[in-house]
Order: C-alpha cells, then structure tokens, then sequence
C-alpha cells in the first residue's frame, strides 16, 4: 500500500473536478485528483455546449481562454419560437451580456492539456474509492490501482464526482436526501455532421413537443427533441428524428439542413439540490451536489461558478484566513436555487405539457415575453448567467477583497 499526503483530494476528473485541481495549482495549493473512469472516456463524452460570459470570464482568469476566444462562437441573443412564429432576444442589447457556444468536451481538452503540460497529479481507473476520517484534521482517500492500493492523506476532500458519485453518500442520513424534481419527459440528443440552420439557438414549443436547435461548428449541428422518458433511441430512426425536427422548428421561409447523424443520447430531465455542499471537511461542487435539466445550458456553468468560489475559500484558507471556507456551501446555494428557478421554468415553459390548459398558458406566457422588453431583459439577464460576484457578504465574513493573486497566477502560467 503506498500512502500519499496532499492538501485537497478531488473526487472526479469531470469539468467541476479539473477545474478545480487546476485553479487550486494556481492558487499554490496541492491536490491530487481521483477519477473512476477511463481518461478517454471522461474527455470524450458528448454534453453541454453553452458557455455563459461569466464561465468564459473564469475560464479565462485562469489562464484557459485562449482557445475559447479563437474557436468559441459568441451569439449575443437566442430565438424563442411557438405557434410557427420565432422571436429573437437581444441578449447583448437588452442586459450587455452573451453566451459562447464552446463544447464541454472542448473545455475538458483544454483542462487535460493544462494539467499534462504541468504534470498534474490525476489517478484515473481507480476502483474500490472511499473516504475515511472525515471529522478528523487528515481525511483519508482510499482507492484500489492497477499498480496497488493507495492511501492519501489530505487536509480537505472535494466531491466533483458527478450525480451518481461517492461523495454525497457521505452526508449524513440525519440531513435529508436533498431536494427532487422528475419531469414527465426526456430529451434525444442528436448529433449531425451539417452546417447549423441558424446563427443563432432555436428553442421551440410545438404541439407535438419541444425542439432546440444548437451547434458544435460551421459543420456540426446539434439538436434535442422532448421524447417520452419510457423511450429509446431504436424508436427514432434518423429519418423520424429529421421529420420531427423540421416539424417543430418550422416557421414560414425557413428550412432546416439535413446530414448525417453521428450520435443519438437520451437525456433524463430532472432537478436536484443535496441537503448542504459541505459537511466537516468535505465539499460538494458541481452535479455531485446540484443538478437541473439541460433546458437552461446551466449544469455546467453552475459547477464553473462553484468551482470559482470554492478555489477562492481555499487560497483564502492556506493564506491564513480561518473562516474562509464557511461561507462556501451557503453562497453556492444561493447562487443554485437562483439557477433552479430559472432552469425548471425555462423547462416548464417549453415543453408540451399533456394538459390541453396548461399548453395554451406556455403559448401564452411566450406571447407575453415576445412582446414585452421587461420579460425579455429578465430572460435575458438570467440566459447569460450571473457576473461572478467574488465578495458576496455571505461568502467572505474576514471581508478579504483580494481574490485574484496575481502573481501567483502569472508565476505558474508562464513558467
Ligand atoms: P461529471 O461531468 O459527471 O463528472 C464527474 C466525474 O466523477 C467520476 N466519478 C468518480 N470518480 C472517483 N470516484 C468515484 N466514486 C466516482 N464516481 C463518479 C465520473 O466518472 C465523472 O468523470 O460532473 P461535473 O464535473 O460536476 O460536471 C457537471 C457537468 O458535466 C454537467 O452539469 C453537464 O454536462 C450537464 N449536462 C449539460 N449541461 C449543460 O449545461 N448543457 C447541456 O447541454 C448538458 N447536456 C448534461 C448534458 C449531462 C448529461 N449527463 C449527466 C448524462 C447531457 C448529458 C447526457
Ligand atoms: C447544447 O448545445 O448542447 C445545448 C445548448 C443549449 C441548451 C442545452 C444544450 O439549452
């Protein structure tokens, strides 16, 4: 058994899990990073692909924006579309804030390659994962290797390992199971190798189901169609998935491109906030602790936006700030329940409900916001995300403003 010490242990190499490892790099703190799957297998999974302005700004604080800012596609507004008629939202005229269509797989390429080029320390295919002594100043991290068993010693454990992962299972049974929502539909992922129909993002209410049309590329589009949760990719052959798409995003003068379909996925659609996101010396970050249906593009920017508050606690903690850490799970709560709202009713708002009443109230609540700027600043403003607000009250009770270390940052960055 070979025993290890670091200052944080991370659960997970996803995006909330990397990320962190790597602004905690930047912040002079350690931590090793544990990760049950394969490598290729967490850097190619196909997911979100909507960047918020403020998940791009934290990309970029920490040195990885370079390629967001080459390759990512700014769109300043996005179409609502019901009845046959679509309306665009003017994101960046009404709220002066956008959104970068930048795929998490990309973000994920760019995290591996920070980490690589550093030698990071990421254990990936660990089996039999556990945590011990988590009341204690030195939690443990015990996991199973291909070389042996392994022990590390950390100061704190962050739980980055997705909806499914180990570490909410720690929270104890006293707190609650968290807060549930199941909605009564899924969605069908598709991807095509065709030029996107739209410059911008369609999101569609039709009689017969909610269509969103996106895009990875100039060559590749994305789309999700709402299906019956009971439902599976053999009942949508490619020409029923092309048929249903150019129904429900139909508008008079316009056409949707075909081509070839090279991924389909369902998509399970539900909310969840767990109970806290921190309990003695283990945090919570990103799905581990919060999750909400695709429809918002907010899954991801959610778990960058803890991330960002988290990596602050710590550098404020291991610069000798004793209380930095205890605002985390209530600022990153906060910050969450304002993204559920938004997300449950963008999803409520979209798809064809079974109830005849509440179909035509969605058509008429979209009639209202394509008519009234109010609405729509309100739309927009929550569309775009947030601004990261480093100096909540809650978050920093010692009132320390300085929460970019600079130098420290530049050190690592151009070494
Ligand atoms: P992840 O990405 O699930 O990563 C968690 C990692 O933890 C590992 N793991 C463990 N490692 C060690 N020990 C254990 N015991 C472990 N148990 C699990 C897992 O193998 C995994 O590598 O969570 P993270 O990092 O918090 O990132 C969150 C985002 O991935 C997620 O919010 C979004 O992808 C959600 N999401 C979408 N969000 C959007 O904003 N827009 C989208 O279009 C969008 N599409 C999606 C999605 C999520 C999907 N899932 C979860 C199936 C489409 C899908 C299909
Ligand atoms: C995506 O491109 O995968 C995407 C875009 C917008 C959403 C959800 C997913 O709301």
């Amino acid at each position: 058994m070979t025993r290890r010490t670091t200052d944080v242990a991370i659960l997970g190499a996803g995006p909330a899990g990397l990320l962190m490892s790597w602004a905690l790099r930047l912040h002079g703190v350690s931590s090793i990073v544990v990760e049950s799957a394969s490598r290729h297998h967490v850097l190619n999974r196909q997911r979100a692909g909507v960047l918020e302005q403020s998940s791009v700004e934290t990309l970029t604080h920490f040195g990885l924006g370079e390629r967001i800012a080459s390759e990512g596609i700014v769109h300043s507004g996005v179409n609502l579309q019901a009845g046959g008629v679509r309306h665009r939202i003017d994101c960046a005229d009404l709220v002066g804030r956008t959104i970068t269509l930048y795929s998490q797989r990309d973000v994920m390429h760019d995290l591996s390659l920070a980490h690589t080029t550093n030698n990071s320390d990421i254990v990936y295919n660990a089996t039999h994962v556990s945590v011990h002594h988590l009341a204690t100043a030195h939690p443990e991290v015990r996991l199973a290797t291909s070389r042996g068993d392994v022990t590390i010693s950390a100061d704190f454990v962050v739980g980055a390992d997705g909806f499914h992962g180990l570490s909410r299972t720690l929270l104890p049974a006293s707190m609650g199971t968290g807060s549930h929502h199941t909605y009564p539909f899924a969605w069908l992922g598709i991807l095509a190798n065709v030029a996107p129909s739209s410059s911008e993002l369609i999101y569609a209410l039709h009689n017969s189901g909610f269509a969103l049309h996106s895009m990875r590329s100039p060559e590749v589009s994305r789309f999700y169609l709402q299906i019956d949760p009971s439902d599976t990719i053999q009942h949508w052959p490619d020409d029923r998935v092309w048929e249903a798409l150019a129904t429900r995003l139909e508008v008079p003068g316009w056409s949707l491109r075909t081509g070839q379909i090279t991924d389909k996925t369902t998509v399970p659609l539900r909310s969840y906030v767990a109970p806290t996101f921190a309990f003695q010396r283990l945090f919570l970050v990103g799905d581990a602790a919060h999750i909400v249906p695709p429809t918002g593009a907010k899954g991801l920017n959610a778990a960058i936006a803890d991330v960002r508050l988290l990596a602050t606690a710590f550098a404020d903690h291991y610069a000798g700030a004793d209380d930095s850490l205890a605002g985390y799970a209530a600022a990153a709560m906060a910050h969450q329940w304002r993204v559920q709202q938004f997300s449950q009713g963008m999803t409520e708002l979209l798809h064809r409900p079974t109830s005849e009443f509440a179909y035509r109230n969605q058509l008429g609540r979209l009639d209202y916001l394509s008519r009234s700027p109010h609405a729509q600043r309100s739309f927009a403003e929550q569309y775009t995300g947030e601004a990261f607000q480093p100096m909540d009250a809650e978050f920093t009770p010692s009132g320390n403003t300085n929460t970019t270390r600079p130098h420290k940052i530049a050190r690592i960055l151009h070494r």
